[in-house]
């Protein structure tokens, strides 16, 4: 059997389970191949191999939906659904995408990739089919790591209140980026380490089979052995008590058990969760072995990048702070955080796919007066708007919010670009933006934004290199710097923001070979703008400013609200991201695209001069 003759699930159905043992193999072998490539969450989908097999085999795709939690699992899906010649283009620009894609197949779904929302799509899919007389199955599949995000939990909730009929795969690695952390996870973590459960419930159930003479007697003995077991276990209890039915835990790489599982939950007339207990990284050394490098698309931290600053600032600041405390939300890698752990165990809060925790958590933190610092990508900020505005912001809480990955992203798509902190954060009275441009700049405000006591400070910074600087090139506290100074020509001011200001640099040097001698500023602070920076720039005939999220509603709109009233003559450009949902392509080709580039800038405004 061969993977490429797998042109739909319905090819699945006839292979034995030799045939389907050679297709898993072969799915290994093509997503270890193509991820050494591209890139991509390498851990989750090898442990999703068999799951996802007999998920296809049992359910009937796209009639029944399968919906996939966060998306970054679905490759076997993806190949088991006419997709294997375009999997090499796996994250290439203008290629397949990393998640689901409704443009890409009927097969998916849900184009997601913020954590823990599969349940609530279930149970409104589930509900529009019980209004319609339909009867489509819904199954929905999450990850023990996307189970610790509230909107699981809501999910949960109403599916047992509701009583609709919906198959819930519970696919339990024991691992978010991190291990999973949790009470939930811990008692998943007692039934996974307790493999005499499943085994000695097996066991029983084939002696029954085998002397059927001992008949009833046994059966007797089965059940209540298999109550006072399950009751030792909290997970039954839990979806239990929530109106969920609960099967397992189930082997999950053995298809043929999955598959029982499946179809008897199929079977039963409610939300019922099946959970299955499989290995992150199954059947590939490295990525068994190495917890988080071959897990998902962290791409690690890389010494020189504004990660790699703020692990330094932040560790420095904590030994002579005992005060100061990070939160993350499930990724303690990838924000940067583990040296800042490892150091001071006691003062690094892994709260879970919980970013609207998270933030609230820190709000009662620094009432109790600690400094907690929240680590988080700018992109899944957006879940903790209302936490940030109101648990922070409205009660003027000295936290500090640390942005990785703001602006273009890059390879995962729509859901992952960071466009919405400047223009978000920009909305709450009271907070301090900063945008770092270079290495010691994001070391600088670290240290200032923990001088600043009475409101939150965000710090936000892209993933591209840091560019090193000395020191005299580096702003204080909350002041622009004046990069470049055209003293006789007033022509054109760029104001380029974060890391947008070596685009800047590098259009004014454009320009400057055209005649025209630009003024360049550093802004450093987005939220509230510098004075200084502002007269200097109303000086001008134009004004362009840069910035890597919206150009609605972000920096550039404050620039031109501000100028607009100080200077009605100045002409001001405001130069960002289009507000639309961009797919997935190299940083900087999408930047170029949008006119975010040193040619881009230059081009702009030798239009603007006429
Ligand atoms: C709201 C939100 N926060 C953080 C992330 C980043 N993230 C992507 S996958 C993942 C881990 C998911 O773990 P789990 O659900 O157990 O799936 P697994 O990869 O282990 O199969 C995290 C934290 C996200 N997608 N959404």
């Amino acid at each position: 059997m061969r993977l490429d003759s797998i042109r739909t699930p319905d090819d699945l159905r006839d292979l034995g389970p030799d045939e389907l043992r050679c297709v898993a193999a072969e799915i290994r072998e093509r997503i270890v191949e193509t991820v050494g490539r591209t890139g991509g969450h390498l851990g989750s989908n090898l442990g999703a191999v068999e799951l996802t097999l007999a998920l296809h085999r049992v359910f009937d795709s796209p009639r029944d939906a399968i919906l996939w939690d966060t998306g970054h699992q679905t490759y076997v899906h993806k190949l088991l659904t006419g997709r294997n010649a375009e999997f090499d283009g796996l994250r290439q620009g203008g290629q397949m995408s990393g998640y689901p894609s409704r443009a890409e197949s009927g097969h998916d779904w849900i184009e997601n990739s913020h954590a823990s929302t599969v349940l609530a799509y279930a149970h409104g899919l589930a509900t529009a089919e019980a209004t319609t007389g339909g009867n489509r199955r819904v199954v929905a599949v999450i990850g023990d790591g996307s189970m610790t995000g509230g909107m699981a939990f809501e999910g949960l909730n109403n599916l047992g209140h509701s009583g609709l009929k919906v198959t819930i795969v519970l696919n339990d690695n024991g691992r978010s980026y991190a291990p999973t952390v949790g009470r939930l996870s811990e008692s998943l973590i007692r039934i996974r380490s307790n493999p005499t459960y499943m085994r000695r419930q097996r066991r029983l159930e084939d002696l029954a089979e085998n002397l059927p003479w001992v008949g009833e007697l046994l059966e007797r003995s089965i059940s209540a052995t298999k109550a006072a077991l399950r009751d030792m276990f909290e997970p039954t209890a839990f979806f239990e008590a929530l109106g969920v039915h609960y099967l397992g835990p189930f082997d999950g790489h053995d298809i043929a058990e999955i598959e029982d599982a499946l179809r008897n939950a199929a079977e039963f007339d409610g939300p019922v969760v099946v959970h299955v207990l499989t290995q992150k990284g199954r059947g590939h050394a490295p990525a068994e072995q190495d917890p988080i490098k071959h897990m998902h698309d962290t791409g690690g931290v890389k010494v020189g990048s504004y990660t790699a600053a703020f692990t330094e600032s932040i560790l420095k600041a904590a030994e002579s702070r005992p005060e100061v405390v990070a939160i993350t939300a499930a990724m303690p890698d990838s924000t940067g955080l583990l040296p800042f752990r490892d150091r001071f165990p006691d003062r690094c809060f892994d709260v879970g796919i919980a970013e609207q925790h998270a933030v609230t958590a820190a709000a009662g933190m620094a009432m109790g007066g600690l400094r907690p610092v929240v680590a988080l990508y700018a992109t899944f900020l957006s879940r903790a708007f209302d936490q940030a505005n109101l648990d922070v912001g409205l009660h003027g809480l000295p936290v500090v919010f640390c942005l990785d990955r703001a602006g273009i992203t890059g390879d995962d798509g729509p859901s992952h670009h960071g466009v919405l902190d400047m223009v978000l954060l920009s909305k709450i009275p009271g907070m301090t933006i900063l945008a770092p441009s270079s290495y010691q700049e994001l070391q600088q405000m670290f240290e200032d934004a923990l001088a600043i006591t009475d409101g939150p400070v965000a710090i936000r910074w892209a993933k591209t290199p840091a560019p090193h600087v000395g020191w005299d090139e580096v702003g204080r506290g909350l002041s622009a710097r004046q990069v470049r100074v055209a003293s006789d020509d007033r022509t054109v001011c760029l104001l380029g923001a974060g890391k947008m200001l070596a685009a800047a640099v590098e259009a004014a040097d454009l320009l400057a070979a055209d005649g025209i001698h630009a003024t360049v500023w550093d802004p450093r602070c987005i939220r509230p703008l510098d004075e200084t920076m502002l007269d200097d720039a109303a000086a001008h005939r134009l004004v362009v400013t840069v910035e890597d999220g919206f150009r609605e509603g972000g920096f550039g709109t404050g620039v031109l609200d501000d100028l607009s009233s100080r200077s009605p003559r100045t002409e001001v450009a405001v130069l960002g991201v289009p507000v639309a949902h961009h797919a997935h392509g190299k940083v900087d080709d999408l930047l170029a695209s949008f006119g975010l580039d040193g040619p881009g800038i230059a081009a702009t405004v030798l239009k603007r001069l006429g």
